[in-house]
């Protein structure tokens, strides 16, 4: 049977006849239909968007048409940010590439976005004078300049985590703790020298913390020209190997830090070469030595690079001063015909040789090297080693030797250099025991009542005076008998005895029981100043400095008593509400103040005060050496040994 057709016909005639009927469709009438259906469900379909219901299904809520345009974010893209609605451009769809991606995007290309959507803002506030969208833009500004801030601290504080994370290595330090006497007298003085150091200390931290030193009267920051015009720490620096000895530990943690965070020597003026190395260099590389912490290296390091400037002479006798910033040197102006003073340029060979040992570097004893050969080969009138050098032409100034101020610590270095080499450095030794034998002979003096003293030499002529500084060498001569020529011992010990008595008269034939920046011997004067501009005491170490190396070597009990009472005329005369200052003059019983606390007064005349009240166990000096600026470094045959309190306090 046949399919019935699929649409009705009608019978067609042509001319009366019957035309044969078409029982399908043809195909453009096919199209025709399925185009009118098509088109039917395409208005049915998209009529259904319309209803809400169906749309929320699909798309989610929103105004009909919205399905068209992208959206603007339901959040602010970044915290802070606000978003307002004309902030939003549909033809670049920035805030959706802000939401989208933040994270994933660096931080400039971010703060890039950040700034495009602030400015496209800008522009629409421009448009629209919206007062409100201005003052939300600002907040905006202001919280993102505070995030950026914020950013800039936690990264900061980060590093200094870094920083203050302690780093050790074993230096094998020997004795760096402890030495408490085992009798009840000199344990209560052992105290109270550590409450000295605590005052010291504390009233520097509460009124100068981060300068260089502290005004105790003034109750502010002080500092000398030696320091550049920079505010270097130099207290903290300076003090940090004593608190760390007395086992003031917060105190310690603290100096520690701060050196960490905070020493960067970027002074622009310029600094000496001299005390820089004494008192930094030589304190950080203590510090070092002591307690194995890299960044006492690493700052000790940094510092002495900033320095070496200073050698670049055509003599390789370094200049007094250095500016870090140029990295240029000159003499002081008032140091004759622009000279070099012996007991500046010859008082680095300690620092600088342990540097080299340390770091494996050979500049730092290449430099100080050089300079002992070119005064090695030099001439020397009668014996003496005159205080000025031309650093240009490597000929010596004027005819003028001391064991005081300008010459003291070259011959003290010359000894040390011995000791610290592990007794091998030969030449210094040689050196240093001509050295004596000359002073000895041309400079060393006895009084009319039998007082001996050492006094400059001038032109030929031995002044009759002597200074404070030179007062260390009672200490020196002492340490000097081990290792000399048998026939220099006994004299070293008498000299050394016989020195530190005199300095011990200066101070007790004054009112305050300190002694003066210089006494002199005339007439019936006898290690007493005349002249007031040497009345002075600015709490200088050296004479005790003598009695702590005379107790080390006689245990004479003397040199005990001999310091206790210094440290009570300290307390009497120079210790304020606010610190411990100078006096201007130690003859009147009420002195006036100089208001400077100086950093060697805790680096040095508290040390050797404490050492004294200790025992021998504390800095044995078969293991440690003193600096100029009382900070030990390493013998160095006792590298390697261990300290059996070392770990005590880590
Ligand atoms: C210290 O800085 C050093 O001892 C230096 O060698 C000379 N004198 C002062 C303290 O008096």
């Amino acid at each position: 049977m046949a399919a019935a057709p699929l649409l009705p016909t009608h019978r067609r005639y042509v001319n009366g006849v019957p035309v044969p009927q078409r029982q399908t469709l043809r195909m453009s009438e096919k199209f025709m239909v399925l185009l009118i259906v098509a088109a039917f469900l395409f208005v049915l379909v998209g009529a259904m968007f319309f209803l809400p219901e169906f749309r929320e299904k699909v798309v989610g809520p929103g105004e009909p048409g919205d399905i068209f345009r992208p959206q603007p974010p339901a959040s602010p893209p970044v915290e802070g940010l606000k978003f307002h609605q004309h902030d939003f451009d549909p033809v670049e769809n920035v805030a959706r590439d802000v939401v989208d991606s933040p994270k994933s995007r660096g931080k400039q290309e971010l703060e890039i976005e950040q700034e495009k959507v602030l400015q496209e803002a800008r522009q629409v506030l421009n448009k629209f004078g919206d007062d409100d969208v201005k003052n939300d833009i600002k907040q905006d500004k202001a919280k993102l300049q505070l995030q950026r801030e914020e950013e800039e601290k936690r990264k900061q504080e980060e590093k200094n985590k870094e920083l203050l994370e302690v780093n050790r290595v074993d230096t094998g330090a020997v004795g760096v703790s402890g030495g408490e006497p085992t009798d009840q007298d000199t344990k209560m003085k052992r105290d109270k020298i550590k409450e000295m150091m605590k005052f010291a200390w504390d009233n520097y931290v509460q009124y100068a913390w981060g300068q260089n030193e502290l005004k105790p009267i003034s109750k502010r920051g002080h500092s000398a020209s030696i320091f550049g015009n920079s505010a270097m720490g130099a207290t903290i620096v300076d003090g940090l190997d004593t608190l760390y000895l007395m086992g003031l530990m917060d105190e310690y943690k603290k100096g520690r830090d701060w050196i960490a965070t905070n020493l960067k020597m970027e002074a622009t003026a310029d600094i000496s070469v001299f005390e820089v190395t004494i008192r930094f260099v030589g304190g950080l590389l203590a510090a070092f030595a002591m307690t194995g912490d890299q960044m006492f290296k690493d700052k000790a390091v940094m510092i002495a690079d900033k320095l070496l400037p200073a050698f670049n002479t055509p003599t390789g006798i370094p200049w007094a001063l250095v500016n870090t910033k140029r990295g240029n040197g000159r003499n002081w102006g008032w140091a004759s015909g622009g000279s070099s003073l012996l007991a500046e340029y010859g008082t680095l060979h300690l620092e600088f040789a342990y540097l080299t040992e340390l770091t494996g570097n050979s500049v730092y004893l290449d430099k100080v090297k050089r300079v002992r050969e070119v005064i090695s080969e030099l001439d020397k009138p009668d014996g003496l080693y005159p205080i000025y050098i031309n650093p240009k032409t490597g000929k010596w100034g004027q005819n003028h030797a001391s064991l005081g101020a300008m010459g003291d610590s070259f011959y003290e270095y010359l000894l040390k250099s011995w000791i610290m080499s592990g007794k091998i450095d030969n030449n210094a030794r040689r050196m240093y025991d001509q050295a004596m034998t000359a002073i000895d002979k041309m400079m060393v003096q006895k009084s009319a009542s039998g007082l001996t003293y050492v006094g400059d030499y001038k032109n030929k002529r031995v002044e009759k005076k002597m200074d404070h500084l030179s007062c260390f060498s009672g200490g020196m001569f002492m340490l000097g008998v081990e290792g000399a020529p048998e026939e220099l011992k006994n004299r070293y010990k008498e000299l050394g005895t016989e020195i530190t008595n005199t300095c011990h008269e200066s101070y007790i034939r004054s009112a305050t029981r300190l002694g003066p920046e210089a006494f002199r011997f005339e007439g019936n004067v006898e290690a007493m100043s005349i002249r007031q501009n040497e009345k002075y005491y600015i709490l200088r170490p050296e004479v005790i400095e003598s009695y702590f190396y005379m107790w080390r070597f006689t245990k004479d009990p003397k040199y005990r008593d001999w310091g206790w009472d210094a440290a009570q005329a300290l307390e009497k005369y120079c210790r304020t509400p606010g610190g411990f200052t100078g006096i201007r003059d130690v003859y009147n019983p009420n002195p006036a103040q100089d208001d400077v606390q100086q950093s060697f007064f805790l680096a040095e005349t508290l040390k050797y005060l404490y050492l004294l009240f200790s025992e021998d166990t504390l800095l044995p000096l078969d293991s440690w050496v003193f600096n100029t600026e009382a900070h030990p470094l390493p013998v160095k045959t006792s590298l390697g040994a261990k300290d059996s309190h070392a770990n005590d306090r880590r």
